[in-house]
């Protein structure tokens, strides 16, 4: 058995995997960020012009509420602390709303072949790296478009990319680490769909300070003409995030996007005999049809696990935040399928099938009975030896798996997970069902997502 299971990650050993919340600071320093980020990335005009045109002005309330319907955040118009926590994460200098979005008759280039040449290189990697990160950058969109990207090593190419410094006179200039990370012009002739990194980050092909790749594939995004998404899930999403490449797909949102402005990839349709490759949709919080991989508690937080994703909970708040499982553990795969908590340990166990040859209906079973049997005792029979699943040797214990019906009356076979919250929670498909260990019997069935106040 023991080589069946993949027993991934755990051990929170401190609170600091978790961003907290921003110590109160100064109020002056909150309202400034606010002000540049608005001014910056939403267009929010300056005192000096405003006063000649106060009839049109958006307030900078009317700004925070375009700036957090655009994140998904709660729309409150005020800098709370989850609006001032998105304003401080590293993110593309391009921005959200304004020149790009709105300049007339969306930005494209009208040749399908075009060119690129690296102008300079960053110090932070060696030449082959960066020359491979911005390769595969291009491959990202020639993959799904008719777009081809030769590179040429001087004179003049469309997409020139560089790594500047503070004022780079573009009048947009870099801020130093962090903040700003890069940003790209839209198609064009001259300075149109360059791209500039700012050389003050680390730049790495790896998850330590900012990868290449991943920046300069959402850059050049904006050098074909796309701008801002509003689907976290998306390249195009305007805040940096680090995803394992190996598990890097463009999400269906970027291809519509891309597609929309130049057509499908035409070149796969004669290798591929007409596949068009699709890509990842994010899940929505709020659909009726919402599933998981994967539920467990944490430290009095919850956790539901769904692809590459994971919704993080506290069952007195109101929030729920929607993040990639790679932001913050770095070397987890995608597709939990089972996962549970041990308090007293301070654990969290998390499994994914290791051999796809395996058979994965035996295999699910048996983990999901384990977290069942494991959350079942808890509380009930704490000093005695766990069944199920031995933590230590990290394989099934004798006379596992058993039937789940026997322990949970009313509960059928095919559960997609549970977790311990007062009562047990058992999720199949788009249900939820609210078990009482003390009477032995379902209470009551929910919706899966009865926990995200939808
Ligand atoms: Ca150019
Ligand atoms: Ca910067
Ligand atoms: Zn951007
Ligand atoms: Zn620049």
């Amino acid at each position: 058995m023991k080589a069946l299971l993949l027993v991934l990650l755990f051990y929170v050993a401190s609170s600091s995997a978790f961003p907290v919340a921003p110590e109160t600071e100064d109020e002056d320093k909150n309202n400034q960020l606010v002000e540049n980020y608005l001014q910056h990335f939403y267009n929010l005009e300056t005192d000096k012009q405003s006063r000649f045109k106060n009839k049109n002005i958006k307030t900078v309330t009317e700004k925070l509420k375009e700036m957090q319907a655009f994140f998904g955040l709660k729309v409150t118009g005020k800098p709370d602390v989850d609006t001032l926590e998105v304003m401080k994460k590293p993110r593309c200098g391009v921005p959200d709303v304004g020149q790009y979005v709105l300049t007339d008759g969306n930005p494209k280039w009208e040749r399908k072949n075009l060119t690129y040449r690296i102008v300079n290189y960053t110090p932070d990697m060696n030449q082959a790296d960066v020359e491979k990160a911005i390769q595969k950058a291009f491959k990202v969109w020639s993959d799904v478009s008719p777009l081809t990207f030769k590179r040429i090593y001087d004179g003049n190419a469309d997409i020139m990319m560089s790594f500047e410094t503070g004022d780079h006179r573009d009048n947009s200039p870099f801020d130093g680490p962090n903040g700003l990370l890069a940003h790209a012009f839209q198609p064009g002739n001259g300075i149109g769909g360059d791209v500039h990194f700012d050389e003050e980050e680390y730049w790495t092909k790896g998850s330590n300070g900012y990868n290449l790749f991943f920046v300069a594939a959402h850059e050049l995004g904006h050098s074909l003409g796309l701008s801002h998404s509003t689907d976290p899930g998306a390249l195009m999403y305007p805040t940096y995030s680090y995803i394992e490449p190996n598990e890097f797909h463009l999400s269906q949102d970027d291809i519509n996007g891309i597609q929309t402005v130049y057509g499908k990839n035409n070149k796969h349709l004669v290798i591929y005999n007409s596949v068009q490759p699709t890509g990842p949709t994010t899940p929505v919080t709020c659909d009726s049809k919402l599933t998981f991989d994967a539920v467990a508690s944490m430290r009095g937080e919850l956790l539901f696990f769904k692809g590459r994703y994971f919704w993080r909970k506290h069952p007195q708040m109101t929030e729920v935040d929607l993040n990639f499982i790679s932001l913050f553990w770095p070397n987890l795969p995608s597709g939990i399928q089972a996962a549970y908590e041990n308090v007293e340990r301070d654990q969290v166990f998390l499994f994914k099938e290791k051999r796809p040859f395996a058979d994965k209906n035996s295999f699910l079973f048996e983990i999901v009975q384990k977290a069942l049997v494991t959350i079942h005792l808890r509380g009930e029979r704490k000093r005695e030896k766990r069944t199920g699943y031995d933590e230590n040797s990290r394989s099934m214990d004798q006379g596992y798996p058993k039937k789940i019906i026997n322990d949970f009356p009313g509960i059928g076979k095919k559960i997609d997970a549970a977790f311990q919250y007062g009562y047990i929670y058992f999720f199949i498909g788009t249900r939820q069902f609210q078990f009482d260990p003390n009477v032995k019997r379902v209470v009551s069935v929910m919706k899966s997502n009865s926990w995200f106040n939808c």
